[in-house]
């Protein structure tokens, strides 16, 4: 469905944003009697809860942690009177994984997908100059056609319990900003930009859909007032002389205002801010502009303390600092679009992003990590589930494409994270979703996947979808590891003379390879998860990337330290982090510093 839900709510001359963050009465709903006891109009209790934030790390008690079911949200917001007449709306930025939404008792939409917005529209039910209720139920329960991939398991004591396919922590609630939101009838609804060079001029190609047949006008601006091109009609070519160019470490960004006009009258305005650059691949090499990129990175996650998976701008500032002082230029949105705020901030601080999609635990297993390396088969993708499956993954890359399309930063689409692709039954699915990426993405950005350990050269049978590999990678550190290190680097040789053989012509990126380091570990000689250990390993690593020149990128796990489902094999979380949870440098941090910023293109 495409609506203006899409595009970032701003105040313009026609449209208003009210944040509707703060404290929300909460409630869990493990008996399931809330919708037959009404909690649409009123939830019984007490207790409430900020949003935006996960709800499992508030509270003392385990049952509230591990919640897994439906929990309600209610707050009371004022529409003001102003508003009537225009479109009134009520914008998630989003709900994990789940959400049906209730506005004064009515149910107003129900919407699947954890990781991108959805917007109530709420024009018809709305009391003006009034306050009014509003519910949003949130369900957290995981499952085979859930994107991300799960299960949900009921204990012995009757509890459900999130099984995930994958081993970050099943945060969830109402993560983002939820935002009341008002904008004409006859609207703007969505943008789409293309881009290409001629001399040292750019041509913006531009495409404005609208609800109405009223003309459409479109204007440039360098810096606040300087109009440096303009245009009409809902479909042109904007000449911008003498481009700033969008670049690594140079986010130059003009305002592009759209309008449709009625004579003088404005009926509707939006605006956006925009990069302009090129990304392209040629033959193993990524180009930026033209000129070939190196990717040096992360992989990350949302995640902090207290707040789990929910929005933090501060933390998110402290991520992009701690990426320009160790001389990074990428991020891998691993494994779910993330919250739009960040992209922003990419894209005014000239980082590259590889966006993914949430399609994580296409691979049935509860330890993936641990099973990356046998060779494990589980037919994942010829379970009678898989059409369930692809519906939800190809809405969720329609919608984050339809969302991320403007942004300077995002510069690849990672459709899936460490799927089966050993069993032929993948590859119409992989056909499926490819083909969506490419059809949704007016700039044809290049499509990747997130390749685990058993996607070989002589077995996988998706690799040929991907304009570049990426390779999550481990030798070292989950098979040949500590003492067998030498072994390690050795296979990892052999692996990739064998991608060599295959003469793919096409770049290869290391999305993934990290070893667990506990920060206050140190051992001389180094054993596993010491720092000295850490250090060693991505030595090891860097000497075969740089042994191969169509390595084009090292995103390494992880940025930090993140919160992940308890167990034997992960010590209160997942500690690959350069950083620790709390963002601090670990001493690998000071290595990828030296490394990362001796050349700084
Ligand atoms: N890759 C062998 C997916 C990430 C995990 C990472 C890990 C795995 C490794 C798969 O989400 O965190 O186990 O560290």
């Amino acid at each position: 469905m495409k609506t203006c839900q899409m595009l970032y709510p701003r105040d313009t001359a026609t449209r208003r944003a009210v944040s509707m963050d703060g404290m929300w009465r909460f409630q869990t709903d493990g008996q399931q009697e809330g919708r037959d006891e009404h909690w649409m109009d009123g939830l019984p209790g007490t207790d409430t809860i900020p949003v935006p934030a996960s709800f499992q790390d508030f509270y003392t008690d385990k049952d509230m942690r591990e919640f897994t079911g439906d929990v309600w949200y209610e707050t009371d917001v004022f529409v003001p009177g102003e508003w009537e007449g225009q479109e009134v709306a009520i914008r998630f930025g989003c709900a994990a994984h789940r959400a049906e939404v209730y506005v004064n008792g009515v149910h107003m939409i129900s919407h699947e997908g954890g990781f991108l917005p959805f917007l109530a529209v709420v024009t018809k039910i709305v009391r003006y100059n009034a306050f009014n209720k509003v519910v949003a139920v949130v369900n957290n329960e995981l499952n085979v056609t859930s994107i991300p991939c799960g299960e949900t398991k009921v204990l012995g004591n009757g509890k459900k319990m999130a099984h995930p396919y994958f081993d970050f922590f099943n945060y969830s609630g109402l993560l983002r900003p939820v935002k009341l939101i008002t904008y004409p009838k006859e609207h703007i609804e969505d943008l789409s930009l293309v881009h290409t060079f001629q001399g040292a001029d750019a041509l913006v190609h531009y495409q404005v859909e609208t609800t109405g047949e009223h003309p459409v006008t479109v204007e440039v601006f360098d810096g606040l007032s300087e109009k440096i091109a303009s245009c009409t009609g809902k479909e042109g070519t904007l000449v911008i002389p003498h481009v700033h160019k969008w670049d690594i470490r140079d986010g130059y960004l003009y305002r592009f205002v759209i309008r449709i006009m009625d004579e003088e009258t404005v009926i509707d305005e939006y605006h956006d801010y925009i990069g302009i650059r090129t990304i392209q691949i040629r033959g193993t090499e990524i180009l930026l502009n033209g000129r070939s990129v190196y990717l040096k990175g992360f992989g990350k996650h949302e995640d902090s303390d207290i707040v789990g998976r929910g929005f933090n701008m501060g933390v998110m500032k402290r991520d992009l600092e701690c990426m320009k002082w160790i001389g990074a230029n990428c991020f891998r949105t691993s494994h779910y679009p993330y919250s739009e705020e960040i992209y922003q901030m990419a894209d005014r601080e000239g980082i590259l992003v590889i966006d993914e999609v949430a399609a994580v635990g296409l691979f049935k297993s509860l330890m993936n990590f641990m099973e990356a390396s046998t060779g494990r088969e589980t037919a994942f993708f010829q379970a009678p589930t898989i059409p369930a499956l692809l519906e939800n993954h190809l809405q969720c890359v329609e919608d984050m494409i339809c969302r991320d399309k403007n942004h300077a930063c995002v510069i690849a689409w990672s459709l899936l994270n460490e799927p089966e692709t050993t069993d032929a039954a993948a590859v119409p699915y992989f056909e499926k979703i490819f083909a969506k990426a490419h059809e949704a993405d007016p700039q044809k950005r290049p499509r990747t996947f997130a390749m685990i350990m058993n996607s070989l050269p002589h077995n996988c049978k998706c690799y040929p979808f991907s304009d570049f590999l990426s390779l999550n990678r481990y030798y070292g550190w989950y098979m040949l590891g500590g003492y067998e290190i030498s072994d390690a680097e050795n296979a990892f040789r052999k692996e990739l003379d064998a991608w060599e053989a295959k003469e793919l012509d096409k770049p290869v990126v290391f999305t993934e390879y990290g070893a667990d380091t506990n920060p206050a570990e140190h051992k001389l000689p180094s054993v596993m998860w010491s720092q000295e250990y850490q250090i060693e390993y991505l030595e090891m690593c860097h000497r075969v990337f740089d042994s191969y020149p169509f390595v084009a990128g090292e995103l390494v796990w992880n940025f930090a330290d993140f919160q992940t489902t308890e167990g034997i094999l992960r010590m209160n979380g997942n500690k690959k982090g350069i950083f620790t949870r709390q963002r601090q440098p670990k001493m690998a941090a000071y290595y990828y510093k030296k490394r990362w910023t001796k050349d700084l293109s």
